[in-house]
């Protein structure tokens, strides 16, 4: 193993590695002790509230620290560890690390404890070289301090980051320009926290809206004028395709942190009003769909669907539905799926159905009557009834599930059937999703294939493919996470074939990822992200869904870390 502590310092440390008690794992580790490395990287990732001022905390009991190395340790956690143990250390996946249990552990246990992991599936943060030897007793100490809390945000403070920079009276009445909107993709450029609008047909990049920090999705409003787009740090832009250069129109932060964003599509609503889901303040706000005012904050804080107090549970994705004036939002770590009726904005009415804890991703059936939505820790998919208000059934699948927006195709043998692909597993669940032709595979795993491994994030077909692409950006081998496999989906039992897309790119020195599948508007190309870091070259892949041959690669400067991509027509309508 490759270690970065020093000699003299390994045989204590060992000592105290061999006789720690494997129960030792459990007592801070993620609550799933089959977590798999991969899924921990993911999770680890970078929260912008490191860089908000809160109040410093010392307890008189724990060792020291001075305010620098408080500093220096909130940003740590904040980076690295918030993710997994929550902002205020009181357990989500990971468990809790509040100063009751650090205190009585101790600092050199905790050391060892950060340092080398766990088999329970705490990373190994120290020998993996992640963190120095001084960062790991940094950590130590830290963790058994008071956690700092973050500062809420209500309305008040919401109103003040609010800004219409384009009124809607100054706005086009029809579209000034003559891209074929419908085929333009919302890319996100993580890191330059930025999108580009990219012209599907010419491939050429229409212009770079700058955003929020570590921009992270975009979802088109229901006429397809607007594009939603949020970051990290829950900026949204409010973006108006009508424009002669589409642009940002309107602005606002929903709170501190934040994930997920989607917009009203019942018939009568459409464009009306738009949503945001916060990580901190645990927190979703509905907006006007025009302007991003804000009208109704709502906290998520409350039960889990086992019946304990959370005190922050993040909101994971929302989706709207079509058959009633509602947005299904999903609260993480309690597992509850909120149906909010927009109806009456001033009397809201909230149908709470009890999911499973750790509800992350999910997507709508080919009917999109059915929402199924990933409770990842818990190794299910929750499915949501839109129509009747009920939750329809809570399906085992694979270790980890991670769908995106998750694929529907018709099964030759078993009908209409939505899939996702695992972060902990190379297995492909397919869950069947007609109760009416199909009653004895509804809500059953009716078949799994295996793809190339684990760590996979995204899986993608269209109505007009018959290809299933499933990728692989989080896998630990090279040749996994850049290349991409494709099934056939009328001879899943064949397997798959693996397309080199990072090869394909030509760009050379990189990490290279192929991340997230993405449809162009007539469903007969698939582009990939090709991700690697800032500082190095990335490029957007287009291939021939037919041929399964290269296209083209989209390559130009401007075009750091993209990742997530959005059509907007696939978007706006749910196709997938
Ligand atoms: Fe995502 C969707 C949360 C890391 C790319 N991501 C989502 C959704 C949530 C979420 C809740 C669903 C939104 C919805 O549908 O309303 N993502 C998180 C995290 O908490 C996590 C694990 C860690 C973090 O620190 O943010 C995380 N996500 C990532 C990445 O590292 C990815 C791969 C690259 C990136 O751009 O940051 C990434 N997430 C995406 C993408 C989607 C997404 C591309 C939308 C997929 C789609 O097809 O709809």
């Amino acid at each position: 193993m490759k270690t970065k502590v020093q000699r003299p310092l390994l045989r204590p440390l060992r000592f105290l590695l061999a006789t720690l008690p494997l129960a030792m794992g459990s007592v801070f580790a993620a609550d799933d002790a089959t977590h798999s490395s991969a899924d921990l990287k993911y999770q680890a990732g970078s929260s912008p509230l490191g860089q908000v001022p809160m109040h410093q905390n010392i307890n008189p009991k724990a060792p020291p620290m001075t305010q620098t190395e408080f500093e220096q340790g909130k940003q740590i956690y904040f980076q690295r560890c918030a993710g997994c143990h929550g902002v205020l250390r009181k357990g989500a996946t990971g468990k809790p690390l509040t100063p009751d249990i650090t205190l009585d552990k101790g600092t050199d246990y905790l050391k060892v404890f950060i340092g080398y992991g766990s088999p329970a599936g705490m990373p190994n943060w120290g020998t993996s070289g992640e963190l120095s030897e001084k960062e790991v007793d940094l950590m130590a100490r830290y963790v058994q301090q008071e956690p700092p809390v973050p500062p809420e945000f209500s309305k008040k403070d919401m109103l003040a980051t609010w800004k219409v920079t384009v009124p809607v009276d100054k706005r086009p009445t029809k579209k000034l320009n003559n891209y074929n909107i419908g085929n333009i993709f919302s890319t996100t450029l993580r890191d330059a926290g930025e999108v580009a609008l990219i012209d599907g047909d010419t491939k050429k990049i229409i212009n770079i809206v700058k955003t929020g920090y570590a921009v992270h999705i975009s979802r088109t409003s229901a006429s397809g004028r607007y594009l939603y787009v949020i970051g990290r740090d829950a900026r949204i832009n409010l973006i108006d395709l009508w424009m002669e250069k589409p642009d940002s129109v309107a602005e606002l932060k929903t709170g501190l942190e934040a994930r997920s964003i989607e917009t009203s599509k019942y018939k009568g609503f459409e464009d009306k009003y738009a949503i945001a889901g916060d990580y901190w303040p645990p927190q979703f706000v509905i907006m006007e769909g025009d302007t991003l005012k804000p009208l109704k904050v709502v906290s998520t804080r409350g039960m889990t669907v086992d019946n304990e107090y959370h005190p922050e549970p993040r909101v994971a994705s929302i989706v709207a539905s079509h058959y009633r004036p509602e947005f299904v939002v999903n609260a993480k770590e309690t597992g509850k799926i909120m149906l909010v009726d927009y109806k009456d904005i001033d009397n809201l009415k909230i149908t709470t159905l009890d999911g499973a804890k750790f509800l992350h991703d999910g997507g709508l059936d080919s009917t999109g009557r059915y929402f199924l939505v990933a409770a990842n820790a818990s190794n299910k998919i929750a499915v949501v009834d839109t129509k009747e208000d009920k939750l329809a059934a809570i399906v085992d699948v694979g270790k980890t599930p991670h769908p995106g927006r998750g694929a529907n195709f018709i099964h030759p043998k078993f009908g209409p059937v939505w899939a996702t692909s695992h972060l902990g597993d190379e297995s492909i669940s397919m869950i069947g999703t007609d109760p009416i032709n199909h009653k004895a595979n509804a809500w059953k795993v009716v078949d799994t294939v295996q793809g190339q491994g684990g760590g996979s994030l995204f899986i993608k077909t269209h109505p007009k493919s018959k290809n299933l692409w499933v990728d692989t950006p989080l896998n630990p081998d090279e040749k996994l996470s850049q290349s991409v496999a494709v099934f056939d989906i009328n001879n899943l039992a064949k397997g798959y074939e693996v397309l080199p897309i990072a090869e394909w790119a030509n760009i050379g020195e990189g990490a290279k990822r192929i991340v997230q599948p993405e449809y162009n508007k007539a469903g007969d190309e698939v582009w990939f992200s090709v991700w690697s870091a800032k500082d190095k070259q990335s490029a957007i892949v287009v291939v021939d869904d037919k041929t399964r041959k290269l296209k083209a690669v989209i390559k130009d400067p401007r075009l750091i870390t993209p990742t997530g991509k959005f059509n907007v027509n696939n978007t706006q309508h749910d196709i997938y």
